[in-house]
């Protein structure tokens, strides 16, 4: 795992050519086009070209980077080539929040980041992070595609940022180094969060210490002793190797936490309404596919897993890992209380 080095060049890499571009719009390279006349065609084929780029902190097999890959073909096709978009897989760009923060500035303009990291930039983010206010995918996918769910991709723009579609996570669960077998042995550990406020509640709730730390960094922290377990969803703990260094799973699914597909608001609003509904069409579309992708590579992550020798032990009885975390959810039902109930009536 050397991604915290390499990452650092990247993002100085990315700040200095942030800079370059900033004369020229928002890192939108109009190379040679010209802008739209408005009077013939059907608009996709002209107007300016751009090359984009989208960070994604997962490997290039992975179902999220291959939902990215088919956005952004999707848009090459449907712009005959006048819009690329290219995806900068493994972290390249930087880890999740760094990465945020550049498309805020719209020094990168696309990204796909989870809604953990997202909750520390817009507020309403943080309700995906509260736990076991989903009961499965089919309900969160109920949400999601809801009125309020999609609605939530427009309340960005007050973060500086337009969300343009949300892809599959599954659930997260606890991995150790050490033997977990029930909410108990969690006591006392140190456990890696995504860095956000709820999670350090949600996990002092549960009488375990937590130690928000980029994803990247997860892999040596658990192999020294820095931390002693993590969470995740089954893709994400077999492509990141932790079960490696991590072998005991505590499948409890306390969080069903989205993914997310975002664009630079900066980028986004010098962009004409054709190539706005072009883009934003071309990211809905690509969402089945990554469902698709992620429903084989959760089931081939959870067989390697299990293959390579994983201790997993299934959660009979939630009722006390809920009566635990439920004083963080009344914390902040006042916080969340539309969003919530949406929530809830989409069961
Ligand atoms: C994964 C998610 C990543 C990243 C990671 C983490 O499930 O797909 O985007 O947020 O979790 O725990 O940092």
């Amino acid at each position: 795992m050397f991604w915290t080095k390499r990452n650092r060049g990247s993002v100085i890499a990315v700040a200095l050519a942030a800079l370059l571009v900033s004369g020229c719009g928002a890192g939108a390279n109009s190379s040679g086009g010209t802008a739209q006349s408005g009077t013939s065609g059907s608009g996709a084929s002209e107007g300016p070209t751009y090359s984009f780029r989208l960070a994604e902190t997962h490997p290039a097999d992975y179902p999220t980077t291959k939902g990215d890959v088919k956005f952004a073909e999707l848009v090459k096709e449907r712009s005959n080539g006048r819009i690329t978009i290219e995806v900068f897989p493994s972290a390249q760009l930087g880890e999740e929040k760094a990465v945020i923060e550049q498309v805020q500035l719209g020094a990168i303009e696309f990204t796909r980041v989870s809604t953990g990291p997202m909750a520390e930039f817009n507020k309403d983010f943080g309700v995906f992070s509260l736990p076991y206010i989903f009961d499965n995918d089919e309900h969160v996918w109920k949400f999601l595609l809801s009125d309020k769910g999609m609605g939530l991709l427009d309340t960005l723009q007050s973060s500086g940022l337009q969300g343009l579609g949300w892809y599959s996570s599954g659930a997260r669960s606890f991995y150790s180094s050490k033997p977990i077998t029930s909410i108990e042995d969690l006591k006392g550990q140190k456990i890696r969060v995504i860095e956000n406020k709820l999670n350090l509640a949600i996990i002092s709730a549960l009488g375990a210490s937590a130690t928000p730390m980029p994803y990247g960094e997860v892999y040596s922290s658990l192999q020294t002793g820095v931390l002693d377990a993590a969470e995740n969803n089954y893709p994400s703990y077999y492509s990141s190797k932790h079960y490696e260094v991590a072998p005991h799973l505590l499948l409890d699914r306390h969080q069903r936490v989205p993914e997310v597909l975002l664009v630079s608001k900066t980028v986004w609003d010098k962009l004409s309404a054709e190539d706005q509904a072009l883009i934003r069409q071309a990211a809905l579309d690509s969402i089945e596919y990554q469902r698709e992708e992620w429903a084989k590579y959760e089931k081939e992550s959870e067989d390697a897993v299990r293959a390579a020798g994983v201790t997993i032990t299934e959660v009979e009885d939630l009722t006390p890992w809920k009566d635990a975390v439920k004083p963080v959810i009344d914390s902040y039902r006042a916080e969340f209380g539309t969003i919530l109930e949406a929530i809830e009536a989409a069961k």
